[in-house]
């Protein structure tokens, strides 16, 4: 009972620090009235948990996203023939980028615009009035199936895979053995049941594809697959984590959050990041191209999410970036600066590291989180 106790009292003390980045972002903007680009709390879009929006909200974002899947592509036909879809051209430019976006200096940035550029593609492409919603990494960790994402209900992001009999899944530039759940072939309930790709797999952690092709000049129409990890959120997705990395020891530096969110593999920490790759699976753990799997916006508006926590809480490292500009500085290259442009090919203008770094800026950014 006493350790319940405990647990109960860390989580509320989890669920505070939340809100204290709301809390204090709005005490900023009352005290310094600022109102840049014309960003205000008045006109900003609030981001909210999947787990607490409407059966109606919820509905339209499932709309807006199938309306994306069965939009045409806008991608040159030469750069990206396997491109067919405006979902397969989000799909296309982060396989495109992959190792130049991914355990480097555009990594955070990089991925924020690129979720902003969806919620924007939403919008303005398939009607969509709400918001990028996200996923809470904390919520149902003792039962992901229970989780309001991914429980295959008609308000779902889709269920699990049908059964996949494998050996596991290598995370973690394959070092990180990650059991088999009891999935693995096609998303068999929910709205994206036997939802198709084009793009893929490339690189995938689940072991037992057997189509890989070798990047987006190559169509390989089919499912999008997933296996449920029940062992991930247990492991990683813990408190214990969460404080970590907003006010414990590997919070106090960017360079530091930019480490543990990514993971630290030779001591066998998956970290924030790959965890969520890890326990959607199968497609997901893609390297190149996990974005087929539509709950990755999810994944990753909750990644976002954390860093934009952190950054409120750690204003004079906020602006700051870590690391070069390839994938684990393989091959070396220098270090990452604030002026290095975002390449979002169809999907958005080119943009800098340092454009990203206020969701409040305006520039084009104007959101925060519930
Ligand atoms: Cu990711």
């Amino acid at each position: 009972m006493r350790m319940f106790h405990a647990v109960a009292a860390v989580q509320l003390l989890a669920a505070r620090l939340m809100h204290l980045a709301t809390d204090t972002l709005a005490q900023n903007e009352a005290v310094t009235k600022r109102a840049p680009k014309g960003c205000s709390l008045s006109n900003t879009a609030v981001r909210k948990d999947w787990e607490y929006m409407s059966n109606t909200e919820r509905k339209a974002y499932i709309s807006a996203v199938q309306c994306l899947q069965k939009l045409p592509s806008k991608s040159d036909p030469t750069w990206a023939p396997a491109a067919k879809t405006r979902y397969d051209d989000f799909v296309a430019i982060h396989v495109n980028q992959t190792m130049y976006i991914h355990s480097n200096g555009l990594f955070l940035t990089w991925d924020r615009y690129f979720v902003w550029a969806y919620e924007q593609a939403l919008r303005n492409e398939c009607g969509y009035k709400g918001y990028q919603p996200y996923w809470n990494w904390f919520a149902h960790t003792d039962n992901i199936y229970k989780s309001p994402v991914f429980d295959g209900s008609d308000t779902s992001l889709g269920g699990d895979g049908e059964f996949f009999s494998h050996n596991g899944s290598l995370a973690g530039a394959r070092t990180i053995v990650i059991p088999s759940g009891q999935g693995g072939r096609c998303i068999k309930s929910g709205p994206f049941k036997n939802t198709q790709a084009n793009i893929g797999p490339i690189s995938p952690g689940m072991q037992g594809f057997t189509d890989l092709v070798p990047d987006i000049t190559v169509q390989n129409h089919r499912c999008v697959r997933r296996d449920l990890s029940t062992y991930i959120p247990k492991k990683w997705f813990t408190t214990a984590n969460l404080l970590n990395v907003t006010i414990g020891a590997g919070s106090t530096t960017h360079k530091l959050f930019w480490t543990e969110i990514q993971g630290r593999y030779p001591d066998g920490f998956l970290g924030m990041h790959t965890s969520g790759h890890y326990t959607m699976g199968s497609d997901a753990t893609d390297l190149y191209s996990s974005v087929n799997d539509p709950a990755f916006w999810l994944h990753h508006a909750m990644l976002d999410r954390t860093y934009w926590i952190w950054q409120t809480l750690y204003p004079s490292e906020a602006n700051k970036v870590a690391g070069t500009l390839t994938l684990q500085n393989r091959p070396p290259t220098r270090d990452a600066t604030v002026d290095e442009p975002l390449d979002l090919g169809v999907n958005g203008d080119t943009r800098l590291i340092k454009d990203m770094f206020d969701t409040f800026g305006g520039t084009p950014l104007c959101y925060i989180y519930a």
